[in-house]
């Protein structure tokens, strides 16, 4: 079993970054997974996110066989709904919508999940989801029915970040949304870690490898890169 939570851990305290290449199973079928997983495993990624905001689940542990046949890489899950749970996966970001005020994301589809997951050995990480504006309506903002925080407001994003360790998240993750115009400000990214002690997780609009040591710079653990890689998947060459 993978110690993936602890992993982290002494990755932040080795000041080690981390990056996590999101796959979204709806935009990708099982033929392509071999070659995308072999790709992953020459690139920097130290993290596979597997999910999406509307997948429906199928193929999901299919896919996740065959990444796991393939790479030696923690596989995470990094779910939009209670469907997209499979047991072949080592672990999950149990998901809280902090940043939106909608029920259904803070407590509703994780009691849904419990059933499911005590199935499953997957390592569960809580983690604080906040999502801020970045320049249009991105698929979470849809999907969840909320709305993100504003951009400019650092102070209350780095409370939010606060609230959600107090009650007890493992992990925070600042998110601009799946292929967002404007990724996180780089001044909230840096408001946000030297408010928390916890891991910091950023991503959404990150599409360049500046972009990403900016993130680390500013105090991001972990980026989070899906649609640059999915555009190219020479992206890390
Ligand atoms: C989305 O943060 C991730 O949840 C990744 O975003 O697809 O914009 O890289 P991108």
């Amino acid at each position: 079993m993978k110690a993936i939570y602890q992993n982290i851990l002494s990755a932040k305290s080795q000041h080690k970054k981390l990056v996590a290449i999101l796959l979204d199973p709806d935009k990708l079928d099982l033929e392509q997974a071999k070659e995308l997983v072999l790709k992953i495993n020459q690139s920097p990624a130290t993290h596979i996110f597997v999910g999406g905001s509307s997948f429906n689940g199928n193929h999901l542990c299919d896919l996740i066989r065959i990444l796991k046949r393939n790479t030696q890489l923690p596989i995470l899950l990094f779910p939009g709904n209670s469907k997209q749970i499979s047991a072949e996966a080592d672990g999950i970001l149990f998901l809280q919508l902090l940043s939106g005020r909608n029920p259904d994301y803070l407590i509703e589809h994780q009691v849904d999940s419990v059933p499911v997951l005590e199935k499953t050995a997957l390592e569960i990480i809580s983690t604080g989801y906040i999502l801020i504006e970045s320049g249009g309506e991105t698929a979470v903002e849809r999907v969840s029915k909320t709305k993100p925080l504003d951009r400019n407001n650092h102070d209350y994003v780095s409370q939010t970040a606060k609230a959600g360790e107090l009650i007890g998240n493992k992990l925070i993750y600042l998110e601009a949304g799946s292929g967002a115009k404007n990724a996180v400000p780089l001044e909230m990214i840096s408001n946000v870690a030297k408010r928390i002690s916890i891991p910091l997780i950023v991503g959404g609009g990150i599409r360049s490898k500046k972009a990403i040591d900016d993130a680390f710079n500013a105090g991001a653990d972990m980026v989070v890169i899906g649609t640059a890689f999915e555009n190219d998947i020479n992206f890390f060459d």
